[in-house]
């Protein structure tokens, strides 16, 4: 294949000699990954503190006085973005993606290591400006993580001045640094995969990633002009977003611009956002739950399809975002049908799940546990999509909190349950030690139970009327005290949820020196990332010889074969001969 002699380029320009080259100005894809995931990781503790933060204000307004209300605001704000961009794009994609692309499509690296070095100081600087409007006068924006104008940038809005600036500028920085790593994963992709590695033999994983990121480069632009636009609004009075508005008996100077301009961009950006978190974890579940039930994916190329047709028509559903913009009703009659489109290609992956898990020989380990999870949490919060989806529905539950228990389900904890799936299945292969599965099992379970903990009484709240972004509720007739007990209970199994992350972190960096030394391919998977001939794969992935492909990467519990899966790089005729297929490619 044409491809191979870049999936096969000498990589020794780029090879490690010293520490700096090693570990910090590294090109290595594997050493990115785990940078990228490091700090991804770091900001997402940031933002999960602030939710905790947020949580004791709520479930005990009268006892804790940490938080004001201008803060409160600050902290939504900034805990959302920090999830959604910092933490789980970052992750999935720079994280993720750097490690898995080139392992699975045993290639030796990315096509252009440098700029992929350069992506992740790029993202890092994106952090640094973020996490740096908290050091500002007037502290963070509080514009809410949609950053709608025109409060935004006016003086009643926290962190009207520094704060949106320094959020706006970091989110260009941030989509530069997804632009330079994103153009290495589609290309990489495309046309350095190693011999016998056609598109249609790639593991789901993959293709996820793949199609996320081309999601990515075509959404992030709107996200970018849009922030330039309003930068220029705040700074030099440009008035692109801003109308014609008196700010608290002040005129601001502005004249003209539109608001719902900005709504329109934003959500042509945030919708497909959704999806550039969620294929990713949908293509990483499909591969755990093959492996640990041993069972080949139930159909591949619905699935491969499924990705595609998502990705496409995540474009023209924005605007089910802005029904109560004041719209259209024939406008909000088509964003209503595409979105409830988008629901055919989604169930169709939850069943070929669902049929995976069939008659499977079910391994119930830590990973494979995560990835269950994800069906459940998926399936609930895709459910109450369908609700909010339609127009009608949504005019009297928008804004409440019914819609925060709704996408915290489905694009929050759906994704952090495959982020942990994946770092307890790959973490073998990433540091050559096991984790304690005990500690696992605590983790799951406390996370799992904890989500329904929290989110399923949101959704009743939202009905009953709680308002979304509300800091504190008082003694309003319409809401029975009921409210104020849940609210109380919600707040407990948030506490309980983000100790339990404590416990995920101590397994992960003590099993670092503790843990037992991993054997190559402690699952019994079939794809190359587990083939490698040293664990964790050394600089160059393969040795002297890149592996070559000869099936696809399901073949789990093959009648006839001599183990219950077969490697990808195994030959077709080999296969009785062969045994295991270890190592060689
Ligand atoms: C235990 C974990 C989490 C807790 C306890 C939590 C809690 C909260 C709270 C209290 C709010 C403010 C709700 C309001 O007053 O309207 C919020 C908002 C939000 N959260 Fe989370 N959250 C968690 C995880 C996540 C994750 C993983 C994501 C990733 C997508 C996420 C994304 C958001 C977004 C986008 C908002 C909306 C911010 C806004 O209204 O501007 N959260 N969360
Ligand atoms: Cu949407």
């Amino acid at each position: 294949m044409a491809y191979v002699a870049i999936a096969d380029r000498d990589v020794h320009g780029h090879d490690p000699e010293t520490f700096f080259l090693k570990y910090i100005w590294s090109q290595d894809h594997k050493v990115i990954a785990i940078q990228y995931s490091c700090v991804a990781i770091f900001v997402g503790l940031v933002a999960l503190v602030l939710s905790a933060l947020m949580r004791l204000q709520l479930g005990f307004p009268d006892t804790f006085h940490f938080v004001d209300p201008s803060q409160y605001y600050q902290f939504i704000t900034m805990h959302g973005m920090i999830m959604v961009i910092y933490l789980l794009t970052a992750l999935f994609l720079g994280g993720f993606g750097n490690y898995l692309i080139p392992l699975m499509c045993g290639s030796r690296d990315m096509v252009f290591p440098y700029m992929n070095m350069l992506s992740f100081w790029v993202y890092l600087l994106a952090v640094i400006v973020l996490l740096a409007s908290f050091f500002v006068p007037g502290g963070p924006t509080g514009a809410g993580w949609t950053l709608y104008p025109p409060q935004a940038v006016l003086p009643g809005t926290p962190g009207a001045g520094s704060g949106i600036i320094l959020m706006l500028v970091s989110l260009g920085i941030f989509i530069v640094a997804f632009t330079m790593g994103g153009l290495n994963y589609v290309t990489t992709v495309l046309q350095a995969r190693c011999q016998g590695m056609t598109l249609m033999r790639m593991p789901l994983s993959v293709w996820g990633i793949f199609m996320a990121t081309i999601l990515g480069l075509l959404a992030f632009p709107a996200l970018f002009v849009s922030a330039i636009m309003m930068t220029l609004d705040g700074t030099l009075g440009t008035s692109f977003f801003m109308p014609a508005i008196s700010s608290m008996g002040a005129d601001p100077g502005h004249d003209g611009g539109s608001p719902l301009l900005f709504q329109h961009l934003f959500w042509f950006f945030g919708h497909p956002e959704v999806y550039i978190v969620a294929l990713p974890a949908f293509g990483i579940v499909s591969d755990l739950l093959s492996t640990h039930a041993r069972k080949n994916i139930f159909g591949y190329r619905m699935m491969v399809w499924a990705i595609l047709a998502i990705g496409g028509l995540s474009f023209v559903v924005w605007a089910h975002h802005m029904y109560v913009s004041g719209m259209n009703p024939y406008f909000g009659f088509f964003f209503a049908t595409t979105t409830l489109i988008i629901a055919i290609p989604t169930a169709i992956k939850v069943y070929n799940w669902v049929l995976t898990l069939w008659k499977g020989d079910i391994h119930l380990t830590v990973p494979m546990l995560f990835a269950i999870g994800f069906i459940f949490t998926f399936v609930h919060g895709g459910l109450t999509g369908l609700f909010l989806g339609n127009v009608t529905v949504d005019l009297p539950l928008s804004d409440s909190y019914f819609v925060v228990g709704h996408f915290h389900m489905v694009m929050g904890v759906s994704p952090i349950l495959v982020v942990f799936g994946a770092i307890y299945h790959w973490y073998p292969k990433i540091t050559g030690r096991m984790w304690n599965d005990r500690l696992g099992r605590i983790h799951f379970w406390l996370t799992f139970l904890g989500t329904y903990a929290i989110y399923l009484p949101m959704h009743y709240l939202g009905i009953l009327g709680v308002p979304r972004r509300y800091y504190a509720l008082g003694d309003t007739e319409f809401l029975p005290e009921s409210v104020h007990t849940i609210n109380a209970a919600i707040t407990i199994a948030a506490l309980v949820v983000a100790a339990s992350v404590v416990i995920f972190l101590y397994n992960m960096i003590v099993s670092l020196w503790k843990g037992e030394k991993a054997p190559s391919n402690p699952w019994g998977a079939t794809t190359l990332e587990w083939q490698t001939p040293d664990t964790p794969p050394k600089h160059g992935n393969w040795g002297p010889r890149l592996p070559v492909v000869h099936r696809w990467a399901y073949d789990y519990s093959v009648p006839g074969a001599p183990e219950d899966f077969t490697p990808q790089n195994v030959p077709v005729d080999a296969r009785h001969a062969t045994g295991t297929g270890h190592g060689e490619g």
